[in-house]
């Protein structure tokens, strides 16, 4: 097993910058990979077993079945997966694969995080002696040139964490890797898909409130990095349907007029009552839609795998 490291290191004061900026635009907005610190993780974990959580218990599935059809095609591949997080996506896949198959295979789980890929990348290689793992850190949004193989490709995306990107820094990223692909390498998109609104609301709006507990973590966060003293219980938890921009939007609404102080910086950040930081999108596809992002990018669908009720799709795309 081999892993690479291609991660700068990002300074304290460069996260600062950025948490800054944000809390200066207005609106103000936090980035939602500061939602995963070890408590973000753990809640979100939690958020995956939940009820009102549909994502999760329809796309594992999906990967299976769709294992099960891509299996004879994937023999000499060079298996990528961005986003590996803790290769549990991935090894419900492999399981479907013959060992035969995953005796020819090399898998490279990608990740910005280096203690995923490291423990994953480990985990997976005792779960399958005969594969060859090379895990990569590298945040592929930003340097998709540094992506691994050289045999024909198999790029996974699952989780619909694209869904976190507006649609023109969707179509930016899948341009950038459609520069990387060759004519016989393939792309799988794990994407969630428009459906019933109230559904859709409340997989975000748990009864539970874990995912209210999940989006005021991220300023603890911010007063870890900012040393800033933002009381969570201040702020009410907002999230809906934006049908406009087909997304999910989260939200963090003040309760009341509020002035966040910082021990480290001499600003302070204003809230009037009712004034919101945005901290998430989760886009919410359609077929159509897909297709034009496809063709948008460069690329074109080849496949879409489904569940029988269409609520999520494994898209698989091709260079055109
Ligand atoms: C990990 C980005 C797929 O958008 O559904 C879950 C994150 N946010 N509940 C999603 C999330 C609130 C999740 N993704």
């Amino acid at each position: 097993m081999i892993i690479e490291d291609f991660m700068p290191d990002i300074g304290e004061s460069s996260i600062r910058e950025e948490l800054l900026a944000c809390l200066r635009s207005d609106p103000k907005t936090l980035p939602c990979m500061y939602f995963y610190d070890s408590h973000g993780s753990e809640l979100f974990e939690e958020i995956t077993r939940l009820e009102e959580y549909y994502p999760p218990k329809i796309e594992i599935p999906l990967l299976r079945t769709t294992a099960l059809k891509l299996k004879q095609q994937i023999e000499d591949n060079d298996l990528v997966e961005l986003g590996s997080g803790d290769c549990s996506k991935i090894s419900v896949f492999l399981d479907e694969v013959p060992k035969e198959v995953r005796q020819t295979i090399v898998y490279y789980p990608v990740d910005v995080c280096r203690d995923s890929i490291e423990r994953s990348a480990c985990n997976l290689q005792n779960r399958y002696p005969e594969m060859k793992v090379h895990g990569i850190t590298a945040d592929f949004l930003e340097h998709i040139e540094k992506m691994p193989g050289k045999r024909k490709r198999l790029f996974c995306f699952f989780g619909s964490t694209i869904g976190n990107l507006t649609e023109a820094r969707s179509i930016e990223f899948m341009k950038d890797l459609g520069k990387v692909m060759n004519k016989n390498d393939r792309l799988i998109l794990g994407m969630d898909m428009v459906k019933d609104i109230g559904v859709i609301e409340k997989a975000y709006n748990d009864s539970q409130g874990i995912t209210a507990e999940f989006n005021k973590n991220i300023l603890k966060v911010a007063n870890d990095h900012l040393k800033t003293n933002f009381d969570p219980e201040e702020f009410e938890h907002v999230a809906f349907f934006n049908r406009k921009d087909s997304r999910i939007e989260m939200h963090l609404k003040a309760k009341k007029d509020l002035e966040v102080t910082s021990t480290i910086l001499d600003e302070k950040i204003i809230f009037k009552k009712g004034e919101t930081i945005h901290t998430e999108n989760s886009h919410k596809y359609t077929v159509d839609g897909i297709k034009k992002m496809a063709g948008a990018a460069g690329l074109s669908v080849e496949n879409i795998f489904n569940d029988d009720k269409k609520w999520f799709s494994l898209v698989e795309m091709v260079k055109r």
